[in-house]
């Protein structure tokens, strides 16, 4: 097994991390009291409390419940510029060097506040990341899958300004995915597409869903990335296609798990994904609910593939620096 050590020193890159699943819960409760938010009846009250539920989730729609209790907290620009920078501080230390991270606006503009507020907090924490400790990254702006598409589409609408700029360089797809499958946001994705040729496209498919979502997502929104896709296992067409069209897939490990999409990480398909050759990264996806930041997904990843060697190692973190948005420029400076 390689050492803790081997896998710090790799320069490790962030496609899939949901900076409102960053909100630990030393920082929501102070926050709740800073802006004067009563939590719900029945929601833990301690810090302590609230980690014990962490512990483990039924499925999905269980920590969104929490997560999005969690997200309202969140009220000024300078609590979104907090959240953000408390995670780049953390991920430098464990040898993160880019980040594409997803925020959701409408879990925010839903409560009055607006893209701006939200978009200018995150991004100025960007800023800092990049000026301090030479992270680069990328904000992709997340539709929430359970909210009516032509809602949506005015979200598209009052982000035009971000969008054009390139504030935001992509448009993602989460929350509740079964219930919402991807073909009903077809006019969502090309709406936001026409409005910058330069907007990439994801959506997150195949977590709970199946791998006919990752072709959906695919064929119908036009995507070139998938966030998680761990159930395109289930279908030998499509691994071909993924591996043909060098297709990432961005894997949530310690996710799976607390979410119970699988029972340990050594079930999850990587080596699969590994010998057809389909590119993919891991990430840690909502790191304060899943127990891990980007160096422990990669330390329990080695536990649970413990064969796997410095050269397999190697090429883990070349296909995330390849699979990145970032330009040839910051990616050749990586490899
Ligand atoms: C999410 Cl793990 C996951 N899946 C779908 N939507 C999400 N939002 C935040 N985390
Ligand atoms: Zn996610």
């Amino acid at each position: 097994m390689v050492s803790v050590e081997f896998l710090q020193e790799l320069p490790k890159c962030e496609h899939h991390l949901h900076l409102e699943g960053t909100l630990e819960p030393d920082l929501l409760f102070p926050l709740a009291k800073r802006n004067d938010i009563i939590l719900p009846e029945g929601f833990p009250k301690s810090v302590e409390e609230l980690n014990e539920k962490y512990k483990k989730f039924r499925d999905l729609q269980d920590f969104l419940d929490y997560y999005y209790i969690g997200t309202n907290v969140l009220i000024s620009e300078q609590d979104f510029f907090d959240l953000a920078w408390a995670y780049f501080k953390k991920v430098h230390k464990q040898g993160l060097v880019h980040a594409e991270v997803f925020y959701d606006p409408q879990s925010h503009t839903s409560r009055g506040i607006s893209i701006e507020t939200v978009t200018k907090g995150f991004q100025r924490a960007c800023d800092k990341a990049f000026s301090e400790f030479g992270i680069t990254s990328k904000l992709i702006m997340c539709l929430l899958r359970h909210i009516e598409p032509e809602e949506c589409l005015k979200t598209i609408e009052e982000a035009t300004p971000f969008i054009k700029d390139g504030t935001i360089s992509a448009l993602g797809l989460d929350s509740a995915e079964k219930p919402f499958p991807p073909h009903l946001f077809v006019e969502c994705y090309g709406k936001a597409a026409s409005l910058n040729k330069d907007l990439k496209l994801t959506a997150h498919a195949g977590e709970e869903g199946p791998a006919q979502f990752v072709s959906d997502a695919l064929d119908l929104l036009q995507v070139t990335r998938i966030d998680h896709g761990i159930n395109s296992q289930y279908d030998e067409e499509l691994l071909d296609r993924l591996s043909r069209d060098q297709t990432m897939l961005t894997i949530c490990p310690l996710s799976n798990v607390k979410l119970q999409v699988v029972q340990s990480v050594s079930e999850l398909p990587l080596q699969k994904f590994l010998d057809r050759d389909v590119p993919f990264s891991l990430n840690s996806d909502d790191p304060a609910y899943f127990g891990g930041y980007i160096l422990d997904v990669y330390t329990q990843v080695s536990k649970d593939f413990p064969h796997w060697d410095h050269e397999t190692w190697g090429r883990i973190a070349k296909n995330a620096i390849k699979g990145s948005w970032c330009d040839d420029k910051r990616k050749n400076g990586l490899l």
